[in-house]
């Protein structure tokens, strides 16, 4: 296999790259960023790239700006790497970015497999992990939930059963990492050529996994204090390549994540609840307060939880306002609020 190969480079990304590779372009792909110095892996080692004066021109239209996991086309020329073109995502993992603006951020992109890390103590949170679960289902790569810190957790057991509920089809596993505890699960994972990035809030256990994985002390992971919260953090997403041949990105924790467009993943994270909108009686139900409504029957009988509801709630109504007019949106939160304040209330009343 060569080297390219083994970063995950096939038959198809060739394809794509034929018209840089006709401009004598180079290959290459981002494993980290350093302000604006990009780390590319390439057939011949590594080097750092600035992007062309084109490429940061067009930024302000519509070229994405390159994300760790990107396939990039540069020119190695002796005297300076530079970035010109970033080859279509096959996935990607992406949030709104944090402030005002409506913008995307792309956390990494053509991952295979997303591990969803989520440490079994005061980081549990299942409302936390729906949110995950639908950016990742949106982004086109397989999430896998890791419940970390299984030695310091003993409801563990439900624990799992309570993520199950809300995970549906996607895995989820019990480990430790800090013990190489119930790893055995990351055969099916970690294969050559395949990427594979972590996820999740900081002092969740991801380096720490990392580490375990490469077999050396590669990330720098916490030392915790006594409220649990760590000190050294991960600060920037960074690519491995472990001794199997899978490349693995290591990300920092995210202390927001508020969802982009994400309509897909939430279908998908959600498909138990919005199964149940076919069963209500009137097609524009509004699951309000209608009578033969099938998710307020569901929501009395115990079958959806309210915690559940809410939170498909809240994260539709931050999706509300995508590609309406202010005054459209306006409405749409309204209404959500008053569906979510309706939920609060019947939830305190059980
Ligand atoms: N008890 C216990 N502690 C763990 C486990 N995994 C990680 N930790 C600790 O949790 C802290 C944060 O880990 P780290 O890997 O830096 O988290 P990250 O922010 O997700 O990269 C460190 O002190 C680790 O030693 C585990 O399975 N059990
Ligand atoms: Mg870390
Ligand atoms: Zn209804």
């Amino acid at each position: 296999m060569d080297a390219l190969e083994r970063f995950g480079w096939d038959a198809a990304y060739a394809k794509a790259f034929e018209p840089h590779a006709a401009k004598g372009l180079t290959p290459a792909r981002v494993a980290a960023r350093e302000g604006s110095l990009f780390k590319l892996w390439m057939e011949t080692g590594e080097r750092l790239a600035q992007l062309s004066g084109i490429y940061k021109r067009d930024l302000e239209r519509d070229v994405p700006f390159p994300a760790v996991g990107d396939w990039v086309a540069a020119d190695m020329s002796p005297t300076r790497a530079v970035l010109h073109a970033v080859l279509p995502r096959r996935s990607r993992v992406a949030r709104k970015e944090a402030g005002e603006r409506d913008r995307l951020q792309v956390l990494v992109a053509n991952v295979d497999t997303i591990f969803v890390v989520s440490g079994l103590d005061q980081d549990f949170n299942l409302r936390r992990l729906e949110r995950y679960l639908a950016i990742v289902l949106e982004g086109g790569a397989r999430p896998v939930i890791l419940l970390n810190k299984v030695d310091l957790c003993p409801e563990a057991q439900e624990r799992l059963k309570d993520t199950r509920a809300v995970a549906g089809e996607v895995a989820v596993h019990l480990m430790s990492a800090k013990q190489g505890a119930g790893l055995d699960f990351l055969a099916e994972y970690l294969l050559p050529g395949k990427t594979v990035a972590l996820l999740g809030s900081s002092g969740a256990g991801k380096s720490t996994l990392v580490n375990h994985i490469l077999g050396r002390e590669k990330q720098p992971t916490k030392t915790l204090r006594g409220d649990g919260r760590g000190r050294h953090t991960t600060t920037s997403r960074e690519m491995f390549l472990t001794p199997n041949g899978t490349v693995l990105i290591d990300t920092p924790g995210l202390r927001e994540i508020q969802l982009a467009d994400a309509a897909e993943g939430l279908r998908r994270t959600f498909e138990d609840v919005e199964a149940l909108f076919s069963g209500c009686k009137f097609d524009n139900c509004r699951h309000h307060k209608e009578p033969g409504c099938a998710v307020l029957a569901a929501l009395a009988a115990g079958t959806l939880l309210a915690a559940r509801w809410d939170s498909y709630l809240q994260l539709k109504h931050e999706q509300g306002g995508r590609g309406l007019t202010p005054w459209e949106k306006a409405r749409a939160n309204r209404k959500h609020s008053r569906l979510i304040d309706e939920n609060k209330k019947r939830n305190s009343s059980d």
